[in-house]
C-alpha cells in the first residue's frame, strides 16, 4: 500500500491507521472485520454509544425491517448464519440489534471502535496520499484510505416548524427514539408522517394512547407484512440450503433469494387472472413478492394501476368510515415507487373510536405551539408529538461532514446539484475514499446487508490488488464517473420510479437537488459490473504507485 500503510503497523501513533472506516452499523462492521482481515490497522469511528447504526437509533415502537430475517443478515460466515435463530418471519428492531451485537462480539470487533465519537471533517493530503479526519472526541486522525459507512437513512429529519421549542409536552422523532422507550398511556398524542416508520408505530401508539391525531400529507401504498414466529421447519430448510440461497441472492435484483423473477406482463392477463394473483400475493405478505406478480409493474404505468386499484380496494374493504377510507387511498404516485411499506394492522387501526386521521395536505401543519399544533385550518392539543418525517436520505450523513478532497475541493460544492459518483463507490477528486452503499448503488433498492458485503468485498479485493502492484492511490476518472451517472439516470428514467416524490428523489426535503438516487437497474446487474471492471485492471480509475519523498515534497 502506500508508504504509510505497512502490514504490521507497529510504528504507528494512537491515532494513525491504515485505514479509518466511519460508521459502526452493519457496513461498517463488515468493512472492519474484512480489513482487519488484510492485517491493517483500522480505526473505526462511531456517533452511537454502540454498534448498530439504523437499528441502534430506530427503536419506536413497532420498527422491524421489511426484508424476511432469513436474508436479512450476513452471508460471509456460514457458522455465524447457522447459528443465529431468528424467531420471527421479519425481525424486530430489539432481535436485530442483539444480533448486530452478538456479530460484533463474536468476531471482537468492538477493540477497534470508538464510540460517542462524531466525525466533524475530513481532508485529503494529495502530497502524502493521505486522509485527515477531524473528531470531536479524539481530535485529528489519518490514514491513507477512509471508509465511509455512514448509512442511507442516518440523518433524522424534523422539518422547520416554528414554535417547536414552545411546546410544553414530549416530542419524538422516530429515527432518535429515547432508549428507555416511551409509555403514551392516558395520552393525546400527535403522529406526524405516514411513511414506514409512522404506519409501522401508529397501530402500537394507538393502542396506548388516550388519543391519537394522524397527521398524513400524503397517503402511502402499505401491504400486510404478515409476520408470523418461523416456522421451525421451514428454518432448517433455509439453513441448510444456506449456501445455495445467499449465492443465488447475489444474482437477483433485489439481492434476496426464493422469488423467481416475473415473466408475464400484467397487462397479458385477464382481470380474474390478476385479481387472483395480487390476492395471493397480498395473502403472503411481502413486498418483493407483490412486485413481482407481473414484470412490468414498476415500468409500465397501466400495468402499476392494476396492482394499485387491487389495493386501493383492499383498502376501502378493510377501513369502516368511506371517508376515512377514501383519504388513505395513495392517489399522486405508482404503486412502488415510494418505498413500499409493509405494516401490521395499519388500515384497521382507523377503525378504532380513539384515532383521527388529519389531512394535512388540504391543511398544512402551520406551527407548533406551547399546547399542540396548529394546522391551516384548527388547533389541536397534544401531550406528545411523534415525528415520523423521516430523514435526510443517502446524502445526508457524508454531507454533515466538512468533506475536502483533492485541491481543497469540498464534497458539498461537488454535490450542489445532486449526488455523483461511480458505482457508489468512489468519487472523482476524492481519492482513496470509498463509500458503502454510496448513491447510485443499488444500496436501499437491494438488501442492505448483502448491499454492504458487496461494497466491502470489492473495495478488500481492490485494496489487495493495490498492494500486491505497489500502489498507493486510487481514483476514479472524471469521465467514469459521468458516465456511470448518465447510466443511473438513464436506468431510473426507464421506469416509473421519478413519477413519485419520494426520498429516492431528495423530494422529501425541501431545495434538495431532484436526482433519483439509488441505482435501479437491479444489484445482480451491478455486481456483474463492479466485477469485470475490477477484472480490467479497475478499468475508469486511476492507480498511482507509492512514490519516494523527495525534497521536493517536503
Ligand atoms: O420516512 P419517509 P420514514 N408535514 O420519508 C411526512 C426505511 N424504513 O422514516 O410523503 C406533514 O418515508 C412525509 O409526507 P410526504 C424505509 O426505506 C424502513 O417513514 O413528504 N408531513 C411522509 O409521510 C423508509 O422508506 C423500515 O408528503 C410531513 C413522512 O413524513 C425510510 O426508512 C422502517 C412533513 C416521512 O416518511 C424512511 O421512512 C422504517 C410535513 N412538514 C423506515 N414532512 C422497515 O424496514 C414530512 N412529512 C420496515
Amino acid at each position: 500500500m502506500s508508504q504509510h500503510a505497512t502490514p504490521s503497523s507497529s510504528d504507528k501513533s494512537a491515532t494513525e491507521f491504515d485505514a479509518i472506516i466511519v460508521g459502526a452499523g452493519v457496513g461498517g462492521l463488515y468493512a472492519l472485520h474484512r480489513l482487519r482481515g488484510l492485517g491493517l490497522k483500522v480505526g473505526v469511528f462511531e456517533a452511537a454509544s454502540d454498534v448498530g447504526g439504523t437499528w441502534y437509533w430506530n427503536r419506536y415502537p413497532g420498527c422491524r425491517c421489511d426484508v424476511e430475517s432469513m436474508e436479512y443478515s450476513y452471508s460471509f460466515s456460514d457458522e455465524l448464519q447457522q447459528e443465529w435463530q431468528w424467531p420471527e418471519r421479519y425481525g424486530t428492531q430489539p432481535e436485530i440489534l442483539r444480533y448486530v451485537n452478538h456479530v460484533a462480539d463474536r468476531f471482537d470487533l468492538r477493540r477497534d471502535i470508538r464510540f460517542d465519537t462524531r466525525v466533524l471533517a475530513a481532508s485529503f493530503d494529495s502530497a502524502d496520499n493521505q486522509w485527515t479526519l477531524q473528531t470531536d472526541r479524539h481530535g485529528a486522525v489519518s490514514a491513507p484510505f477512509c471508509i465511509m459507512a455512514t448509512g442511507n437513512l442516518s440523518t433524522p429529519r424534523v422539518p422547520d416548524f416554528a414554535g417547536l421549542e414552545s411546546f410544553k409536552g414530549n416530542w419524538y422523532h422516530t429515527g432518535l427514539w429515547p432508549h428507555a422507550g416511551v409509555d403514551f398511556t392516558g395520552q393525546r398524542v400527535a403522529v406526524i408522517g405516514t411513511g414506514s416508520s409512522g404506519v409501522q408505530s401508529i397501530p402500537l401508539i394507538a393502542a396506548q394512547a388516550k388519543h391519537l391525531h394522524v397527521f398524513q400529507r400524503t397517503a402511502n401504498f402499505t401491504l400486510p407484512a404478515r409476520n408470523a414466529a418461523l416456522d421451525p421447519s421451514a428454518e432448517r430448510r433455509h439453513k441448510a440450503e444456506y449456501a445455495e440461497r445467499r449465492q443465488a441472492a447475489f444474482n437477483t435484483p433485489f439481492g434476496i433469494s426464493g422469488h423467481p423473477p416475473p415473466v408475464k406482463s400484467a397487462l397479458e392477463a385477464t382481470r380474474e387472472e390478476r385479481d387472483a394473483a395480487y390476492e395471493e400475493k397480498w395473502a403472503e405478505g411481502g413486498s418483493i413478492s407483490f412486485l413481482y406478480a407481473y414484470n412490468d409493474l414498476l415500468v409500465n404505468k397501466a400495468a402499476n394501476d392494476t396492482a394499485a386499484d387491487f389495493v386501493r380496494n383492499k383498502i376501502r374493504a378493510t377501513v369502516k368510515d368511506p371517508a376515512v377510507a377514501e383519504l388513505l387511498l395513495p392517489n399522486d404516485h405508482p404503486i412502488g415507487t415510494k418505498r413500499l411499506i409493509l405494516d401490521s394492522n395499519y388500515y384497521e387501526t382507523y377503525n378504532r373510536d380513539n384515532v383521527t386521521l388529519v389531512d394535512a395536505r388540504r391543511a398544512p401543519i402551520e406551527a407548533i405551539t406551547p399546547a399542540g399544533l396548529r394546522t391551516t385550518e384548527a388547533e389541536y392539543e397534544f401531550d406528545a408529538i411523534v415525528f415520523a418525517t423521516g430523514f435526510d436520505a443517502m446524502t445526508g450523513a457524508l454531507l454533515e461532514i466538512d468533506l475536502h478532497g483533492t485541491d481543497g475541493a469540498s464534497l458539498k460544492d461537488k454535490w450542489a446539484d445532486g449526488p455523483r459518483s461511480n458505482l457508489g463507490l468512489m468519487m472523482a477528486g476524492f481519492p482513496n475514499m470509498f463509500l458503502i452503499t454510496g448513491p447510485q448503488s443499488p444500496s436501499v433498492k437491494a438488501q442492505m446487508i448483502l448491499a454492504c458485503e458487496q461494497h466491502t468485498d470489492w473495495i478488500v479485493d481492490c485494496l489487495e490488488h493495490m498492494k500486491a502492484n505497489g500502489m498507493a492511490r486510487i481514483e476514479t476518472d472524471q469521465g467514469a464517473e459521468d458516465a456511470w451517472v448518465a447510466h443511473n439516470n438513464e436506468v431510473a428514467n426507464s421506469t416509473l420510479y421519478p413519477q413519485a416524490n419520494s426520498w429516492y428523489m431528495g423530494a422529501n426535503i425541501p431545495g434538495k437537488p431532484r436526482i433519483f438516487m439509488p441505482y435501479v437497474g437491479g444489484f445482480d446487474r451491478y455486481k456483474r459490473t463492479c466485477d469485470e471492471i475490477a477484472a480490467k485492471g479497475y478499468e475508469g480509475f486511476t492507480l498511482t504507485p507509492a512514490k519516494t519523498r523527495t525534497l521536493a515534497d517536503a
